[in-house]
């Protein structure tokens, strides 16, 4: 669609570009009044597109409109760079509109779509602006390709209006034969997808402009994000009877689980490759890609970072040693892990994180005799479908964990809050029992129109299944004994009570497995106080709507500004794992540490900061000085074995179930 709106400004949702005749590539030219006329009859709105000088395209057009496009690949990735570049180099919205529309119809659309959104999200003059939702662009990357056809012969029977949702069938990638597929409705799951997305989009890894990527501790978000959806996924295992996730730590060894993603990319026109069970990976050598990469390659890489992670420096480019020490430690070795343009040294530490998700993702087709793209795992948005995913960041966090296990432990006094003390806690759903949360499926919908080319055109719906919980409150009962006002900041975790045996966990273990569920400031009256929280109140997820509702399909004015970042954060229906039929016997953990210790004092006025944990706020300081993760972030002091002998007065944790209701509520769309 030539010239269609690349953005529209708000309340012109119906809107045409006019562009100038030479924006048009030779394909269209000839053609150029009849396109115009065509579009333009559905149009509400027609705004001019000013002719610019002609922006050199020439790196960006590297890629092949019909290619995949992954900033995994080192490739892409500088590609990418410069277009964004370009789109961040231009002085005013109005030459960014003209610069975008020409650009459109020549580079790749995902990458387009890419270096446009990070561009939008980084400009001080558009970082405001609505973009619509990226499911709704891209809906092949989230929904059975199967989908497709049917959403065709309703748009072109059916007329808008007496359309019907199209029913995506509750888990559709492979049997229960093979048990991982009992994790579908997380690993499939359009709104985890969608974070997981954003995410990478609001920390790029690079760029030619450093305020892109040199963001306050970026690394070390990196490393906590991920660490906490490897933690989410293990307590889904645990309801689903399935031991934690295994890591990828041998390189040569086959990859258990294989994956048939049964999407179609509607860019490439292909299906995505599948992995077959017990896949190798293998030296990669893709001509096309610029890929060159043995499996020692990675093999060296690794022994580095560990005896970087023992010995307590890495070594930068200069040969300066870099202490890895309590306050910078974990930001460089994130850095260093995602190879970011802020990697100490990237000649010595290569490219480990990225590399693999890349080796992974071609494992069918290494030296690219089969002329396939890459899997699942080469792509953000859609990495987390792949089991591997989760293997291969359980790895990563080993080396994470390595670093965190040689700072010394967070002593009792260190720990402790004086004279303030929790003295009880509970959890409780709406019209539930105490200390029971309770899960169920949920159906939503998601309008295709937008991702597909449909004539004639309008809404067609998409309805899946996804997992939900009743709304719940969690409330404290808080002693200040310190005579005086005082400021906590209360950290709530949920983790399993025993492992997948069975078995009580050492505390070691547990940390690493309690995912944490809301973090917030509190004033604390002298004596006793009582708090309540909400489950929608989390700073670790965005609201619902936020995930599913198309912005377009809102009525004008309505909802928030600042989607783009606010799009980052784990989807609220996502926050309680689903637990089993019987209750998964989970631990409720509260601990309110001294906010004066914590405090980051900036000004948060009018930015997005909802789902500050997992997502940092945008342009501020990560909201929290204590290291991410605190205080499970480290082992125990000694003497530390247990949850009850790690804790100390100011904190305190409940014994709960999360009980699972295989029902579906339908959620009709607005
Ligand atoms: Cu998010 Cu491996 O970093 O996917």
């Amino acid at each position: 669609r030539p010239n269609e709106p690349v953005f529209t400004p708000k309340g012109k949702e119906n809107a045409v570009f006019e562009v100038p005749d030479n924006f048009l590539t030779e394909k269209y030219k000839p053609i150029g009044t009849e396109i115009q006329n065509r579009f333009g009859e559905e149009a509400g709105v027609r705004i001019p597109v000013q002719n610019i000088s002609q922006p050199d395209l020439r790196i960006p057009m590297q890629l092949g409109r019909q290619e995949n496009f992954s900033v995994f690949i080192p490739k892409h990735r500088k590609i990418a760079a410069r277009l964004i570049d370009i789109f961040m180099g231009v002085r005013s919205t109005n030459d960014l509109q003209s610069v975008a529309a020409y650009a459109r119809d020549r580079v790749n659309p995902q990458l387009f779509n890419y270096a446009l959104s990070v561009a939008l999200i980084h400009r001080p003059d558009t970082k405001d602006l609505d973009i619509p939702l990226f499911s709704g662009l891209f809906p092949d990357k989230f929904i059975d390709s199967r989908v497709f056809e049917r959403a065709r012969e309703e748009a072109t029977i059916v007329p808008t209006g007496s359309r019907r949702p199209i029913i995506i069938p509750r888990d559709y990638t492979a049997s229960d034969l093979e048990e991982e597929h009992r994790l579908w409705y997380f690993r499939e799951d359009m709104g985890i997808n969608l974070h997981h997305w954003h995410w990478h989009l609001v920390y790029p890894f690079e760029a030619n402009d450093r305020r892109i990527v040199d963001k306050d501790r970026r690394g070390e978000l990196f490393y906590y994000m991920h660490q906490q959806i490897i933690a989410r996924y293990n307590l889904e295992r645990f309801s689903n009877r399935l031991p934690r996730v295994g890591r990828l730590n041998n390189f040569r060894a086959p990859i258990p689980e294989g994956y048939f993603p049964k999407l179609d990319s509607l860019v490439a026109s292909r299906s995505w490759p599948a992995r077959i069970s017990g896949a190798y990976l293998r030296d990669l050598n893709r001509e096309l890609d610029q890929v060159r990469l043995d499996i020692s390659d990675l093999e060296r890489w690794r022994e580095r970072f560990f005896e970087a992670v023992n010995q307590g420096f890495v070594v930068d480019s200069s040969g300066n040693r870099i202490p890895l020490d309590e306050r910078r430690g974990i930001d460089i070795l994130g850095n260093m892990m995602e190879a970011s343009m802020l990697t100490p040294n990237s000649q010595l530490y290569g490219d480990l994180h990225n590399m693999g998700h890349v080796m992974i993702s071609y494992s069918h087709d290494p030296d690219h005799r089969h002329l396939e793209s890459f899997g699942v795992m080469g792509d953000s948005a859609t990495a987390m479908r792949d089991p591997v995913f989760y293997r291969w960041h359980a790895w990563i966090d080993d080396i994470f964990q390595a670093h965190k296990s040689m700072l010394s432990p967070y002593s009792a006094d260190q720990l402790n809050y004086q004279g303030i003390s929790v003295n009880a806690i509970q959890i409780q759903a709406d019209g539930g029992r105490p200390n029971i949360i309770n899960t169920h499926w949920q159906q939503s919908d998601l309008n295709l129109a937008k991702g597909m080319d449909f004539v004639p055109r309008g809404d067609v719906f998409a309805r899946f299944t996804h997992l939900q919980h009743v709304p719940y409150t969690i409330s404290l009962q808080v002693n200040n004994n310190s005579g005086a006002q005082r400021l906590g900041m209360v950290r709530i975790f949920l983790g399993p009570k025993t492992d997948e045996r069975g078995a009580p966990f050492l505390f070691n273990e547990q940390r690493r497995m309690m995912i944490e569920l809301d973090k917030f400031v509190t004033a604390l009256r002298p004596g006793e106080n009582i708090l309540k929280r909400r489950s929608v109140e989390s700073t670790v997820t965005i609201p619902y709507d936020r995930t599913f509702r198309n912005l377009d399909d809102r009525p004008t004015g309505a909802g928030e500004t600042s989607f783009n970042f606010c799009g980052c954060g784990w989807p609220q229906h996502m926050l309680i794992p689903k637990g089993t039929p019987e209750g998964l016997r989970c631990e409720l953990f509260v601990m309110i540490s001294n906010y004066e210790e914590d405090r980051v004092n900036q000004d948060l006025a009018g930015t997005c900061n909802d789902a500050a944990s997992y997502c940092g706020i945008r342009d501020r300081l990560y909201p929290d000085l204590k290291a991410m993760g605190y205080p499970f972030d480290r082992p125990g002091r000694p003497g530390t074995d247990s949850m009850n002998s790690f804790l100390t007065p100011n904190m305190r944790s409940q014994d709960c179930s999360i009980v699972f209701n295989d029902r579906t509520v339908e959620r009709p769309r607005n």
